[in-house]
């Protein structure tokens, strides 16, 4: 039986720092579940356990020169062995914290996720969202939390608790944030995933650097069981990347890059020598990533390819799917501003009608409507069929799910007129153009 810890009087935030930073926390920070600052996620943290009344962010430092390393043999090691500290803290915390009468859990850090609902969102707590509430840092242009002092290399984890906090300290945001927009992420990163405007392409990233992860893995499995022989597979995929999948299984599933927190000189104790010498850090730092031999994988016609051909002809491009195939109407339009690419929507401008019929509702069937506006390498999404549409497309929803993962072919699909386009028929070969999976 729990003693009850609701008579027990609120408990001061740095009782619960100190006994992260015993367990192992290089720094840490607490805030209610309830703060606008965590908006949407504390639904999430509610979700995994009801009671929850507040979560402590950890932070865990690691080794930058291991994390700089332009072999990433030294990295991905850092980046397990931190994974796994992190875990354990997390764990000892909670399990201090349950010993004292109080419910408390430990979502992992990365992995095991709820990989169930892939590709739709399968961890359980946002680590990002948790920590910058908490104050123990800001996203920089690179999108990872950047702490004040310990930079961009750092490790994230959450525990939950059911401890009412004493409002006298608990985490606020911080009022700047540590990156200070030298935008040496920007080139550091192979397949062009971070703008220098500050967008984020998703795709880009998850494709090469999770090449041995979730849907990398699966279109190599795909690759493997379609293939007519060994030698027609060997085609495929060369060796080393048979002997790169058994490796991630074998010791940990390798990331290919992380460069731009590699990069980063953010934070105070590691801004100095960048101050004092921006070329050197850019000499050492930079340069031998940019000059590095390595194959770059990317979604067929997606920005990333034009990129890399551009940018870094030097690296083999190896044309592979993510596997991000949507399993709702609804995952589809969620998933879109994720999937577009904003250099192959050139020349395009147009309003898309969208009627997908037969979705899996709550209570049956339903129908779902949305308007896509693609103008100026930008994408609105809304719900409903707004203004007048230059293509519109009324589609059975299982057969667009269908189609969208290569298991119906489009031609197929209008000839049952399961797909029903109406306006300039051209845009819909366009339109697949901008969000290549
Ligand atoms: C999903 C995820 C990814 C995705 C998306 C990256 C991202 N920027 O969020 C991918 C697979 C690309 C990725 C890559 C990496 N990740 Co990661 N990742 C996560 C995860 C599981 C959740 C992130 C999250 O909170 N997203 C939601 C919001 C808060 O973040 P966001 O930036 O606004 O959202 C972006 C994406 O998540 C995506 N997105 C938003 N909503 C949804 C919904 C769905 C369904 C999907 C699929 C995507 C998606 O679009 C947004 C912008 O494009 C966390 C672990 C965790 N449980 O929190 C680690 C985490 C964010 N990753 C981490 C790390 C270290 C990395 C890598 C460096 C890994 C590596 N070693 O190479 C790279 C860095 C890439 C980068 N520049 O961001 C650390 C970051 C630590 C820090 N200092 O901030 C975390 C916190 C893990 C940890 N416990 O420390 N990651
Ligand atoms: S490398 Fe520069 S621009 Fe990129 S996140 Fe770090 S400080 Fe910000």
């Amino acid at each position: 039986m729990k003693s009850n810890p609701v008579t027990s009087p609120p408990t001061r935030p740095s009782e619960l720092v100190d006994l992260a930073r015993e367990a192992g926390a290089d720094d840490a920070a607490c805030v209610p579940v309830d703060a606008p600052s965590l908006g949407e996620e504390a639904e999430h943290i509610r979700a995994l356990l009801p009671e929850a009344k507040s979560v402590i962010s950890i932070v865990v430092a690691m080794n930058r020169e291991q994390l700089n390393a332009p072999a990433r043999s030294l990295a991905n090691l850092e980046f397990h062995h931190a994974g796994e500290e992190i875990n354990a803290i997390c764990r000892r915390l909670a399990l201090v914290l349950c010993k004292r009468g109080h419910r408390a859990l430990a979502p992992a850090m990365g992995f095991p996720m709820e990989v169930q609902h892939f590709p739709d969102r399968i961890w359980s707590v946002a680590h990002k969202t948790v920590a910058v509430a908490a104050g123990m840092g800001h996203m920089g242009l690179h999108r990872s939390v950047i702490h004040p002092k310990l930079g961009s290399s750092i490790l994230l984890g959450t525990v939950v608790t059911d401890i009412e906090l004493d409002p006298d300290g608990v985490g606020v945001p911080l009022e700047g944030n540590p990156c200070f927009q030298c935008k040496l992420c920007v080139p550091a990163c192979p397949v062009g995933a971070i703008s220098p405007d500050g967008a984020f392409h998703f795709t880009a990233c998850l494709t090469h650097n999770y090449r041995d992860f979730m849907g990398g893995f699966a279109d190599w499995a795909e690759g493997l069981a379609s293939s007519r022989s060994a030698l027609a597979f060997r085609r495929k995929s060369p060796t080393h990347e048979q002997v790169s999948i058994w490796q991630s299984l074998s010791f940990g599933a390798n990331y290919k890059a992380a460069y731009c927190m590699a990069v980063c000189p953010a934070g105070e104790d590691v801004i100095s020598p960048f101050l004092g010498d921006k070329r050197g850090w850019r000499d050492r730092y930079l340069r031998p990533i940019e000059q590095r031999v390595e194959p770059v994988y990317v979604l067929p016609g997606s920005d990333a390819e034009a990129h890399v051909a551009k940018r870094y002809p030097h690296k083999p491009l190896r044309r592979v799917s993510s596997h991000l195939h949507p399993r709702s109407i609804g995952g589809f339009l969620d998933g879109l501003d994720l999937a577009f690419q904003p250099g192959q929507s050139r020349g395009i401008d147009a309003r898309f009608h969208f009627r997908f019929t037969g979705c899996t509702g709550t209570d049956g069937t339903e129908t779902i409507d949305a308007t896509v506006e693609i103008r100026d390498g930008a994408l609105v999404v809304q719900r409903g069929h707004l203004g007048d549409p230059d293509l519109a497309v009324t589609a059975d929803a299982r057969t667009w799910l269908a189609f969208l993962a290569k298991e119906v072919s489009i031609l197929r699909a209008l000839l049952t007129r399961k797909v029903r386009p109406r306006g300039r028929l051209s845009l819909l070969p366009a339109f697949g153009r901008c969000f290549p999976l």
